[in-house]
């Protein structure tokens, strides 16, 4: 298994690993879609999305066209989909791996998660470097709520903006508070239907990769995901991923 823990000193040669988290609907699957769209012409491009029970998001993203259909790949992670990229990376490690030997040589691997609400991150031994998704149809003040993805993903992408006049939200004050959350680290405000925005997104990828190749690109890691709460036939049961302690269930 790779030792994504420490800095590479030297340059790499196996792809970067980007990771996709943030809340369902934010446009994570179409973010990945306009990636591949946008630079499979210079990238050798694999997928792996994380759904519950389905592989619905590869299936979204097999009809999209953007990728040749067997460079994109569903891990179903059954009840909790942030154990997944968190605390037991072993299914996606090796769904990602075995997509780099398949298609050597990859030059970037699209995680894509099957988050559910606003803590989910990814754990550094998965992905090298990770986008968090919010949409202005979430409101204008959720960034403001913080959290390790927020506020320490390697890229915040506030998403949807075509859409903000409808939902009267203010996306220069929202990307605002958004860098106020994250200490100055990076923002991009995102509409798939504006160019000029998905360029920027392809010149923050293309920067990755390039800093990634040359050994210079050291993963961080966001921190633990805070405690959460999923429904189940019991009434449900409070769940926290932990550093050190793993999972606990509390019914
Ligand atoms: N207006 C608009 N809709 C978008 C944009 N990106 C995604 N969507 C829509 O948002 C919905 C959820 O997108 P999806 O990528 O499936 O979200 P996911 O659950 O985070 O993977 C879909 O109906 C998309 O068509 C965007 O930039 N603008
Ligand atoms: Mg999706």
């Amino acid at each position: 298994m790779p030792d994504t823990s420490s800095p590479a000193p030297a340059p790499s040669t196996r792809s970067l690993r980007l990771g996709v988290a943030g809340p369902v609907g934010t446009g994570k699957s179409s973010l990945i879609a306009t990636i591949c769209r946008a630079m499979a012409g210079e990238l050798q491009i694999g997928v792996i999305t994380n759904d519950i029970y389905t592989d619905e998001d590869a299936r979204f993203l097999r009809s999209a066209g953007v990728l040749p259909e067997e460079r994109i790949r569903a891990v179903e992670t059954g009840a909790c989909p942030h154990t997944a990229i968190r605390d037991d990376v072993t299914t996606n490690l090796l769904a990602v791996e075995d997509l780099e030997a398949d298609f050597a040589p990859l030059d970037l691997v699209l995680v894509e998660s099957g988050g559910d609400n606003l803590t989910a991150t990814f754990s550094p031994a998965l992905v090298d470097a990770q986008i968090f998704v919010l949409d202005v149809a979430g409101g204008g003040d959720v960034a403001r709520k913080g959290g390790p993805g927020i506020a320490r993903a390697d890229l915040l992408v506030i998403n949807k903006i075509d859409l903000a006049p409808y939902v009267e939200v203010d996306v220069e004050q929202m990307v605002a508070d958004a860098v106020e959350a994250r200490e100055g680290g990076p923002v991009l405000a995102l509409s798939r239907k504006q160019q000029d925005t998905v360029e920027k997104l392809c010149v923050w990828v293309r920067g990755l990769v390039a800093s990634h190749r040359s050994g210079q690109h050291v993963p961080q890691d966001p921190g633990p995901m805070a405690p959460h709460f999923h429904a189940d036939e019991d009434g449900g049961y409070v769940h926290t991923h932990g550093e050190e302690d793993a999972v606990h269930h509390q019914h």
